[in-house]
Order: C-alpha cells, then sequence, then structure tokens
C-alpha cells in the first residue's frame, strides 16, 4: 500500500480538496497536528517536488497541488483556533516572513499554526518580503521572536542580512531562521547566542520544550 503522504499528495494533484481535508480530519482523530504537518503534509509536498523534478506532473499539477495544500493548511488551523482561543500565554509575541524573493511560504504558515496552537499571538507577514518594510513592522510590534524562512539556495544572502539586521535590534528577539535551505545546507556559520537554525517543526518543538524560558527572557 502506498505511505499516506504519497496518498494525500494524490488527492492535492487531483484536486479533490474536500477529500484532502477529510484525510487529514481522520488523521487528526489520532495524531497531533505537529504529526500531520511534519510527518504527512510537508512529506506529500516534498513528493509532489519529486514528480515535478521528474517530468511525471505538470507545472499546473504542481499549482493546483499547492492549492489544495494551502487550503488543507488553513483548515487545519481554523479546527484548533477555535478549541484552542483560550489558551492565551501572557502575550508572547511571533513575527514570521519569507525573504525578498522567495515564494515558498507552505512551511511557514505551518510555524505560524504551531505557535498559534501554544497560544502566542502570531504575525505572518507571508513571503517576499523586503527587509525595510519587515524592520518597519518588527519595530512597532516588537516580536519575543521572528521566524525567517526561505527554500532556495541563492537566498542565502538574504538570509544572512535578514538575520544580521534582525540581530541588532535592540530588545534582542530570538530569531529562527527555518525553510528548506536548512535542510540542504550546513548553516553552522549563522548561529549565534540568539540565532537558531531550525530544520522543522519537531526541532522547533524541541527548542521551545528545553529553551522555551531562555528564548523568552532575554526579550524582558
Ligand atoms: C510548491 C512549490 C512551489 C510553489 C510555492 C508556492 C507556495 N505557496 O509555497 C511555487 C510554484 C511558487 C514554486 C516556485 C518555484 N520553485 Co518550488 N517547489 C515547491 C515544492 C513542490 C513544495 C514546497 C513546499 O511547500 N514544501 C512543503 C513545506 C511545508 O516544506 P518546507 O518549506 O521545507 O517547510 C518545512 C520546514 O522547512 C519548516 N519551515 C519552513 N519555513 C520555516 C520557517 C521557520 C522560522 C521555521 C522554524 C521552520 C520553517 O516547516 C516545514 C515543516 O517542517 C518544492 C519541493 C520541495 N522539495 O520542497 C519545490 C522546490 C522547492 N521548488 C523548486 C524550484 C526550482 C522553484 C522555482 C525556481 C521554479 C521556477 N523555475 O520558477 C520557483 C522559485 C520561486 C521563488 N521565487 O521562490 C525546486 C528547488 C530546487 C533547488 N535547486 O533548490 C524544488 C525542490 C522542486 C524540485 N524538486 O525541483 N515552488
Amino acid at each position: 500500500m502506498e505511505n499516506r503522504h504519497e496518498q494525500l499528495a494524490e488527492l492535492f494533484l487531483q484536486g479533490r480538496e474536500d477529500e484532502a481535508v477529510a484525510f487529514i480530519d481522520e488523521l487528526l482523530n489520532e495524531h497531533p497536528r505537529l504529526y500531520l504537518y511534519e510527518d504527512i503534509i510537508t512529506p506529500a509536498m516534498y513528493h509532489v517536488g519529486v514528480l515535478w523534478e521528474t517530468n511525471e506532473i505538470t507545472v499546473a499539477d504542481e499549482h493546483l497541488a499547492t492549492a489544495i495544500c494551502d487550503y488543507v493548511v488553513s483548515r487545519l488551523d481554523d479546527r484548533f483556533t477555535e478549541k484552542e482561543s483560550n489558551n492565551d500565554k501572557a502575550g508572547n509575541k511571533v513575527l514570521l516572513l519569507g525573504v525578498e524573493k522567495e515564494q515558498h511560504y507552505l512551511g511557514l504558515k505551518m510555524v505560524a499554526g504551531f505557535y498559534r496552537e501554544m497560544g502566542w499571538h502570531v504575525r505572518y507577514l507571508g513571503p517576499n518580503l523586503p527587509i525595510d518594510h519587515a524592520i518597519d513592522q518588527i519595530n512597532r510590534w516588537r516580536p519575543d521572536v521572528i521566524g525567517i524562512s526561505a527554500a532556495l539556495s541563492y537566498r542565502l544572502p538574504a538570509v544572512k542580512q535578514f538575520a544580521h539586521r534582525f540581530s541588532q535590534l535592540e530588545w534582542k528577539p530570538a530569531i529562527l531562521i527555518g525553510g528548506r535551505i536548512t535542510r540542504k545546507f550546513d548553516l553552522l556559520d549563522f548561529i549565534s547566542d540568539r540565532i537558531y537554525v531550525i530544520r522543522g517543526l519537531n526541532d522547533l518543538s524541541r527548542l521551545h520544550n528545553q529553551r522555551g524560558e531562555e528564548i523568552i527572557d532575554e526579550t524582558s
């Protein structure tokens, strides 16, 4: 039998959005949201990437799969926002963005869901944000954590520039670098006492379980 993530990829590619939502809802009865993000939906999109790369699907198929995936991630977010709206973690704030020109944002959107589930206030600014606009918003909102996402190798200079500018903010927010580049490249040089390179949501969850207070304390 096919893996679950391949079954989901097939529903994405066939544009069967209601069935994709039902598929995820059913798994949600037995698994936490983190598992669905990390072990089902992300591998489903990576599988779509392989099919695209090997010309087994067209660009239009891949766009359809992305749109359905986006819808499923939004619906998953709704399920939890309704259930857990009382879980307000004393005003902790996270701001999330993709670097300039980056268009891949589904991972960043999952990170937004992860933090909402933890009861944080989330500002999800989406992909392709120029640095000066990012800094302006960040100075006005003063988040405790800033998450940066990038997928492609040629975004590395932008990631470095964003991380460097954010590390100069006077209240010292924690800076998370995530996205496909962290799985493909060794970004050890980027790490400092307030900059963390995070390879996925399990890593992010571990970081918060092990060093959560430390991350927030610095900014208060
Ligand atoms: C969907 C998709 C697109 C969509 C993106 C739409 C969208 N809304 O995101 C569109 C069509 C726009 C697109 C465009 C392109 N794409 Co594209 N795309 C993909 C695909 C199939 C899936 C991406 C995805 O959603 N993955 C699922 C998410 C959930 O995974 P993720 O981003 O890694 O996120 C996880 C973690 O990294 C983490 N995370 C992510 N961000 C952050 C941030 C923080 C702070 C933290 C803590 C964690 C975190 O959370 C997630 C869960 O763990 C990938 C295949 C792949 N292997 O990724 C190709 C892929 C990345 N794309 C590729 C390419 C080449 C392109 C284009 C250059 C194509 C072109 N010629 O135009 C353009 C570039 C666009 C740009 N300017 O950025 C290549 C890259 C190859 C390479 N050499 O690097 C890939 C690998 C496809 C392939 N196999 O060839 N793409």
